[in-house]
């Protein structure tokens, strides 16, 4: 159709106008590009078709395979909402017309406590490996406008949501991130960011955070949670002077670990108090808490929370736990009680265990009290619908947990990382093994001198735990042997200073003699590192892939070899975020239509028609598709 509609075209006729033939015919080179874009997709399916799918921790095929049913959003007074258009108004309003301040101020004169939806972000980085799928937030994104428009954020970015979304579903976060500001114009997006290691797992120069979070906020968010995993004050205080200078909302964020309760603990009332302080006195605009391990008791939320409160009166206070005890919805009400502004819940159906509490048990907890959220349950319960069937497509990467597990006050082991551990142990059938891992965790953290336990230093803990366990090795052996092991490198990285200081310093003689010689650093990483050169990464990726954007640069800084992998794929199959979920992870039924919109109003009517016998020669098959009523055809390589 290219050739016949370039032939027949005027201006090829007439031979004229050469050199501004493609700036004024642009059609008919939008024409090469869907048709290239359709080709590339129809090398995806072909391979999907035959080989099944290839994303990384799929196993089995979704168990829903129908038509999403979307809900009808009606509230407490059975009037319907209007979801036609994205809601307008919410908190995000002050912080884009008045700033940062304004928004700090408006949100210490309101009377409730505000809910942050984590549905997009935690909650499935916490129960489904992280891997829901751009378009599965837009196609409920009108819907999440209007039923939390008066939500404190959605925490919809950054976390482990940014390496996965280039290394497992081949989207670009970035595009993922203006899709869903456009989508949700109202309600505050919050993104989680890894202090000084930006959304990566070790150190960054500072450069490079700068930068980043200058991206993230121009491309829409407007909150930003900064932690350290190590509670070290100079990690953390790149993060947080990072998002000032970017223009952001800067929520300063201690980690929660242990128990203040227990007087035997290491991080007791005196520890957090004194980590406020640094972090108010860094010009954060919200104190936020993060219990990523969901340990923080009711009534030690009482005591923190309350103390703070009356320490800060200006502070707003956001609190983040997860509910792997079950606890979850007790504590985040003890926190509206002692003076919290805003409290971390997730949609119903994505909800509980390792994920964030429900919000239709914390609403129903808060509702006619003072701390009352503001947000109708009726609306937000119908549009939990939604995600009930989203769960269930996503079954392939559910890790089959069965119930809370309050052992997790021993163990600690935060509720993404809890999900992960017990997924490889099922995949790997060591049910037994699991209960030892967790005891190894213990141990292990006892060994590495009892450290805040987060994303990157969670991963240390678990590392040296499945590496005594598969090796056989008590508390003892490790310290007895130590000079003879050859420890994990996330363990040697975490002696060695790149992932900064705990609080008490390093475990010795351990740190020593595991690291036998190598580089101690007794300052925060980014002071050893070379500023990163972006305007040469710029240019070495437009050399490379013909163009490159800023966000490119920002990827590519975080992720080199991600970065470039995902662009690799897309070369290949093409941007694969338009694909509906279903048919992205598992092969349609023979003659199953569907339909997949490339751009706006440019859609494909699929149908797989055949798929052929396998040639002995080219050990490739052939698959017949039906697009938009002609039958197309792709050879691919059977992997079987
Ligand atoms: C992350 O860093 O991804 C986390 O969710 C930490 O809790
Ligand atoms: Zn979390």
């Amino acid at each position: 159709p290219f050739l016949a509609s370039l032939l027949t075209h005027p201006t090829f006729i007439e031979g004229t106008c050469w050199t501004t033939f493609i700036d004024d015919t642009p059609e008919l080179f939008a024409l090469i590009g869907s048709q290239n874009r359709a080709q590339k997709l129809l090398a995806y399916l072909g391979d999907l078709a035959v080989n099944g799918s290839q994303i990384k921790g799929q196993i089995g095929e979704p168990k829903f395979k129908g038509d999403i049913i979307m809900p009808t959003l009606t509230d407490s007074k059975g009037k319907a909402v209007d979801c036609s258009e994205p809601c307008k108004e919410g908190w995000r309003s002050i912080i884009v017309n008045e700033g940062p301040e304004a928004f700090k101020k408006a949100v210490r004169a309101n009377k409730g406590c505000l809910i942050m939806d984590t549905t997009w972000r935690d909650a499935h980085q916490s129960l489904l490996a992280t891997r829901v799928r751009t378009v599965d937030m837009l196609n409920i994104a009108k819907e999440t406008s209007h039923a939390f428009s008066n939500a404190w954020a959605l925490e919809c970015w950054g976390g482990a949501t940014f390496d996965v979304a280039m290394r497992f579903l081949y989207e670009d976060p970035w595009d993922r991130l203006r899709k869903m500001r456009k989508a949700v114009p109202n309600i505050p997006f919050q993104m989680l960011l890894r202090g000084a290691n930006g959304v990566a797992y070790s150190s960054l120069p500072d450069n490079a955070i700068y930068h980043f979070c200058e991206q993230a906020k121009r491309n829409g968010v407007d909150i930003f949670r900064v932690f350290d995993a190590l509670n070290d004050a100079d990690q953390l205080e790149v993060g947080i002077k990072a998002v000032l200078k970017a223009g952001g909302v800067a929520e300063g964020t201690m980690c929660y670990s242990g128990d203040m309760l227990n007087p035997n603990k290491k991080y007791n009332f005196d520890y957090y108090m004194g980590l406020a302080d640094k972090i108010v006195n860094m010009g954060a605009h919200v104190l936020g808490i993060k219990d990523m391990a969901g340990v923080l008791k009711p009534r030690a939320a009482t005591m923190l929370v309350g103390a703070l409160r009356e320490k800060y009166p200006d502070m707003p206070i956001h609190v983040h736990t997860h509910d792997s005890a079950g606890t979850g919805v007790a504590s985040m009400v003890a926190c509206a009680h002692a003076g919290a502004d805003a409290v971390d819940a997730a949609m119903d159906s994505l909800s509980g265990m390792t994920s964030q509490p429900s919000v239709g048990a914390l609403l129903a907890s808060l509702e006619g009290t003072e701390f009352d959220p503001g947000l109708d349950g009726h609306v937000v319960r119908h549009l939990d619908s939604y995600w009930a069937q989203l769960r269930l497509l996503y079954s392939p990467f559910e890790a089959g947990l069965t119930g809370p597990d309050p052992e997790v006050y021993e163990h600690e082991i935060p509720g993404g990382q809890l999900t992960n551990l017990i997924f490889q142990a099922s995949q790997q059938g060591l049910g037994e093994r699991w209960a030892q891992t967790k005891k190894a965790y213990e141990e292990a953290n006892d060994i590495l001198g009892d450290i805040v336990k987060v994303t990157p230093t969670s991963k240390v803990v678990g590392d040296l735990a499945q590496f005594m366990v598969s090796n056989d090795l008590t508390h003892q052996d490790v310290l007895d042997k130590a000079e003879q092991l050859d420890f994990p490198s996330s363990v040697l990285e975490f002696f060695e200073g790149l992932m900064g200081q705990p609080y008490g310093g390093f475990p010795e003689p351990l740190r020593s003699q595991a690291l036998r010689g190598r580089r101690k650093m007794d300052k925060r990483p980014g002071l050893y590192l070379e500023p990163m050169d972006l305007q040469k990464i710029k240019t070495e990726l437009k050399e490379k892939f013909g163009s490159a954007t800023e966000c490119d640069v920002a990827s590519y800084a975080m992720y080199p070899k991600v970065f470039e992998d995902y662009k690799k794929w897309t070369q290949k199959y093409g941007d694969l975020s338009v694909l509906p979920t279903r048919y992205f992870l598992a092969r349609p039924e023979i003659g199953e239509e569907f339909h997949v919109e490339l751009e706006k109003g440019k859609v494909l009517i699929l149908k797989l028609l055949a798929i052929g016998p396998l040639s002995e020669q080219t050990g490739q098959r052939e698959v017949f598709y039906e697009m938009n009523g002609e039958v197309r055809q792709v050879s691919v390589d059977d992997l079987h």
